[in-house]
């Protein structure tokens, strides 16, 4: 950059030279302003570790907030997950043969309209509330038993007479617990709030098997990556693939990537993500079930301090390399987390365009 506009001042060194030198300088400048003042931040992950919660935290902090549009957009959404919840506790009860009201879950006909056509019930939040509140043995018996219940399913069972409500609008918490599967490269920009001129441009791909071939096409001039695991997941098995663990997937998926070209002058930082989740879950499942080679038992800094291990011996470079430990539904958490991470950026970007 420097040599190529160095020899243009030469050539152009005539009774318009001067105009020419000033136009280079300008375009120099203008280059340094903009190149050191916009971020490319790549959001990538396996699927549901949390990508698109980490964004949608950006539009609370940063963007004002959710927008009209935006709380219309995922009413039914947030209508799908409670819906969802309650079809697996009552598939649950008929396989476990765990009776409804006194009966087998096919004689009870809220049960069994919900299981066969939802849609056919005039007020599906009502009926869903009222099984899900009046009957005991589904949040104490049953709900147990549902192994894959998304992280977010009795958050909107708890909700759905909200939820279901005529004129029913999302709430933030709403918005940020609703799960909706990301397809494609979404691009979000926006200037954050705590100033400083920078402008972000942070991508957002789908992480299922899927959608990672797509991934490659945003991966020039990445200023950051932000790879976003879940703590929670070892004792789960992919949507996509029930036969592979959900944390030996996404170790494969950093290991992967954590050590291309494509990240070279990047900073990565490892957001090891669902800490509310993974603390509550780590009481009762053993890690070593899944993960022999694990001695901790259930103790949540030893457990932590195993999956970080994991991540981190993947890494080659641990330069420019940081770890945090989040919770994406909480807000606070992640505006801590992204301030940590944006002085990192600021500083690696300076390094890197003064050498220029
Ligand atoms: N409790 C809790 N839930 C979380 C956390 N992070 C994400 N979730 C929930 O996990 C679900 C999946 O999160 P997403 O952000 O949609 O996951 P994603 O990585 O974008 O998933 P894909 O788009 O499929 O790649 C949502 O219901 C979120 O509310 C967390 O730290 N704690
Ligand atoms: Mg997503």
């Amino acid at each position: 950059m420097g040599a190529c506009g160095s020899s243009n001042t030469v050539t152009d060194a005539n009774s318009s030279g001067r105009k020419s030198v000033i136009g280079i300088e300008t375009q120099v400048k203008a280059y340094n302003t903009a190149d050191r003042s916009t971020f490319k931040i790549v959001l990538i992950g396996t699927g549901e570790c949390g990508k698109s919660t980490i964004l949608k935290q950006m539009k609370i902090l940063h963007m004002g907030g959710f927008s009209k549009e935006d709380k219309i957009e995922l009413v039914e959404a947030c209508q799908i997950n409670v819906l969802n919840a309650m079809q697996m506790i009552l598939q649950k009860c008929r396989d476990e043969g765990i009776k409804l009201r006194g009966k087998p879950v096919d004689e009870v006909s809220v049960a069994n309209s919900l299981l066969v056509n939802a849609h056919s019930l005039g007020n599906a939040g009502t009926e869903i509330a009222g099984l899900w509140n009046g009957e005991e043995c589904l949040r104490n018996e049953v709900l147990p038993l549902v192994t894959d219940m998304p992280d977010s399913g009795v958050y909107f069972l708890d909700r759905a007479a909200e939820v279901y409500a005529a004129g029913y609008s999302p709430s933030d918490m709403d918005l940020l617990k609703v799960r909706r599967r990301t397809t494609g490269i979404n691009e979000t920009k926006f200037v954050p709030a705590d100033g400083g001129g920078r402008s972000i441009r942070m991508i957002d791909v789908g992480g299922q098997r899927g959608e990672r071939m797509k991934w490659m096409k945003c991966f020039d001039s990445v200023d950051a990556v932000m790879f976003i695991a879940s703590l929670s997941e070892y004792n789960q098995t992919l949507e996509e693939d029930s036969t592979k663990n959900r944390l030996t997937e996404s170790l494969d998926v950093f290991k992967a990537l954590a050590n291309t070209a494509f990240f070279k002058n990047s900073a990565v930082f490892l957001f090891l993500n669902k800490d509310d989740v993974f603390k509550e879950k780590i009481k009762e499942f053993d890690i070593a079930t899944y993960f022999p080679d694990y001695k901790g038992g259930l103790n949540y800094d030893l457990g932590l301090k195993f999956i970080q291990g994991k991540y981190y011996r993947r890494r080659k470079n641990k330069e420019n390399f940081y770890v945090h430990v989040t919770t994406a539904t909480n807000t606070k958490s992640v505006e801590f987390v992204w301030r940590a991470a944006c002085n990192v950026i600021v500083d690696l970007k300076a390094n890197s365009v003064g050498v220029l």
